[in-house]
This record gives structure tokens, sequence and C-alpha cells, in this order.
């Protein structure tokens, strides 16, 4: 039988990682193509261990280069695609959101139209329950799939844009899509700009850890290996069409993460330093995912030991993050962040 190919795109980031790494191991037979521009958030150190891997693949490239991409494809014809590139970070979005259009849409653009040219047996693409919006406090009802999409953030904006061009392509022309939808994940290789890798790194170092706000923002945490096991039950299993939210219920204001993981290392609270509110923060974060468990996924972790599991890994692998933050996240924090 000829080995299927497994297009992954932004295997070089945090959660498209974990993936490709999971799915080099998984899938003997199968080829893994890791796709991605190599941005700041990207870096191939962390494939070392499956580099010499025979069926393990790497292609520097732009998702939004129309051209580059349709080639690659038309040479390679992938039968699966797995769509992770994307500018992630919210802060991000905030001060420089063009790029996220450019990536995030026009890139998811120029990815379905490759796929529907070779005729791909699936295309995920994997979102974010951020383009639901936000819920309030006491609000006794998640995210389900039929949640209406009001993002707030030029990032979440930017993801619910692919997400409406992906079913898009499904309604017009049938290409064989799903959509992922799945909450806040942390894990190894989660780049330290974000809150829970910012706060295991900088309370190592005894640095004080910004909270935006009052800290009292929930956010529903899943670990990154449990996500990537929900992706590969939809890649496999999933309805042409259907869209499938990811998420764990464990729900944590951000004051509780930052303090059980200030407890866990042995340091004090006085680390925390409440900082202006991010603009347009949303509330509270929450995710049902009675669809995809009925299609057979449960997660592994809990947040008790899957923080304990991360911040390990983090003691473990501190020439990972302390080349990060040495380099070009220096001037990021400093613009960020008055401390
Ligand atoms: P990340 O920022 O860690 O990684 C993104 C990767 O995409 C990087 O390797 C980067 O080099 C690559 N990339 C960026 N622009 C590119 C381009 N134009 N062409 C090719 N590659 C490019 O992101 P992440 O946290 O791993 O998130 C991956 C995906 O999962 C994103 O689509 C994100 O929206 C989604 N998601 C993330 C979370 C989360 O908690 N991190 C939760 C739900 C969904
Ligand atoms: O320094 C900080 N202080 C702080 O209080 C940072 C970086 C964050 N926060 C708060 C903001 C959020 O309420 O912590 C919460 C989590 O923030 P992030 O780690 O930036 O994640 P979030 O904005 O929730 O978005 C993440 O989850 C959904 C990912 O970055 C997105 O890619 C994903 O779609």
């Amino acid at each position: 039988m000829e080995r299927k190919k497994i297009l992954v795109t932004g295997g070089a980031g945090f959660i498209g990682g974990n993936f490709v790494q999971y799915m080099v191991d998984k899938y003997r037979q199968c080829d893994i193509y890791n796709l991605d521009l190599l941005t700041y958030a990207g870096d191939l150190t962390k494939h070392k261990h499956i580099e010499t891997k025979e069926n393990y693949y790497f292609v520097k490239a732009d998702i939004a280069e129309r051209e580059k991409i349709i080639a690659l494809f038309e040479k390679e014809k992938f039968d699966y695609v797995v769509h992770f590139a994307a500018e992630s970070h919210v802060d991000r979005s905030i001060t420089d959101p063009g790029v996220f259009v450019q990536t995030n849409v026009v890139g998811t653009q120029v990815l379905l139209d490759a796929s529907r040219a070779v005729d791909v047996t699936k295309f995920v693409h994997v979102s974010t329950d951020e383009v639901y919006g936000e819920l309030d406090f006491d609000a006794t009802t998640f995210f389900t799939e039929e949640t209406p999409l009001q993002p707030n953030s030029p990032y979440s904006a930017s993801k619910a844009s692919s997400d409406l061009l992906v079913r898009s392509y499904h309604e017009t022309y049938g290409l064989p899509v799903n959509i992922t939808r799945c909450s806040n994940n942390y894990g190894p290789y989660h780049f330290p700009e974000k809150l829970i890798p910012l706060t295991i790194s900088r309370v190592l170092k005894d640095q004080k850890v910004p909270v935006y706000g009052d800290g009292k923002n929930i956010r529903d945490w899943l670990h990154v290996i449990d996500h990537c096991a929900a992706i590969d039950l939809v890649l496999h299993e999933g309805v042409n069409g259907e869209v499938y939210n990811v998420g764990g219920h464990n729900e944590r204001t951000n004051l509780e993460v930052v303090k059980t993981i200030i407890k866990l290392l042995g340091k004090a609270e006085e680390l925390i330093e409440f900082v202006k509110d991010r603009l347009g923060h949303d509330k509270r974060y929450a995710i049902d995912p009675t669809k995809l468990e009925n299609l057979g996924w449960k997660p592994s972790y809990t947040f008790e030991t899957g923080i304990s599991q991360t911040i390990q890994w983090y003691l473990d692998n501190k020439e990972w993050w302390e080349k990060i933050i040495s380099g070009e996240y220096q001037n990021y924090f400093e613009k960020q962040y008055t401390l």
C-alpha cells in the first residue's frame, strides 16, 4: 500500500510541534511533513530526536506564499492537512494586527485552494475557543459548537475569519474539512510569552510575574498532549463539515494558576505584580466538549497532574527556554511590560 502523506503546518511551534512528534512516533507507515516559516515562535531544535526518522520531513515556507504552496501540493500530493500555522498571541495582535490577517486569513485561504487542487482526503483546521467571544463569570452555560462567533481581539477575529473560509470551502466545493476549537493549551515547548510558561520561567529566576487587571479572568486549561489526541481522532473519525470543541473542564482564574505555580516551585506570592489590563480582555472561556467525547475522546491529564508534569519539564529543559528569553524576546518583553 502506498504511504499516506500528512502535512502539518506550524509544526515548529508549540502545539504543532507536539503534534508532529506524536504523529511521527504513532504513524510509522505515514510520512509526516512539517511546513513552517520559522517565525519568532518556531524553532526546530525541539525536533532533534526525530530529525533522523525516515517518516519526518521539514519544509520552510510561508503559508501565504501562494505560488510556492500550490507548487508544493502539486508535487507532493498530500493526503491529509492539519493546519496549525498561525500568529497565536493575543497581545501581539493588539499591537500589530496586520500580520494576523495575512497569516491567519490569507494563509488559510491559500492552503484551502492548494488542498482543493489535489483533492485531499481531509483538511483539519485547528481553531480556538476565543472565536466564541467571552462568557460572563456567572454564566451557567459553556461554549458549544452552536455558540455564535463573537471574536473580540484582532487575533480571535482573524481565527474566526479563517474558520468561516474553511466552512465555505466545504459548503461550496465539498472540501472534506473539520474545524476544532480548543481551550487554552499548556505543556512542553510552550513559548514563554504565554501566561503559564512566562510564570514558570520568571518565578524560577525570582522575577516579578505580571498579572493583568485583577487576575480574576478565567481560562479553561488543557494539556497539549490531550489536544493532540483530540486532533488525531478528528482527523480519522470526524464527520466532514463538522466543528468539534476540545476542552477538559479545567477552569481557573489567572491568579489561581499563577499562585499554583508559585506554590509548586516553593516561592513567595510577593512575586505577583498586578499590571495594566489587556485591552478588550475576555472575561472567561469554558468549553463543552460533549460532541468530541461522543466521538471517543477523553483527556488523560487533570490540571493538577498536567501542571506538575509541565513544571518538571521546564526544570529539565532550561536550555530550551533560556535561549529564547535571552534573544529577541527580551525586546518584546520590555515593550510589553513595565515591571
Ligand atoms: P505558536 O505561535 O507556538 O506556533 C505557530 C507556528 O506557526 C510557529 O512555528 C510559526 O513559525 C508558524 N508560522 C507562523 N506564521 C507562519 C506562516 N506565515 N507560514 C508558516 N508557518 C507560520 O502557536 P500555538 O500556540 O502552537 O498554536 C497553534 C495553533 O493552535 C494556532 O492556529 C492557534 O490559533 C491554535 N490554538 C492555540 C491554542 C493555545 O492555547 N496555544 C489553543 C487553541 C488553538
Ligand atoms: O503576562 C500575562 N499576564 C496575564 O495576566 C499574560 C501573557 C497573560 N495574562 C492573562 C491573559 C489571559 O487572561 O492570562 C490569560 C492567558 O493569557 P495567554 O497565555 O496570553 O493566553 P490567551 O490570551 O488566553 O490565548 C491563548 O489561548 C487561546 C493562546 O495564546 C491562543 O493562541 C489560543 O487561541
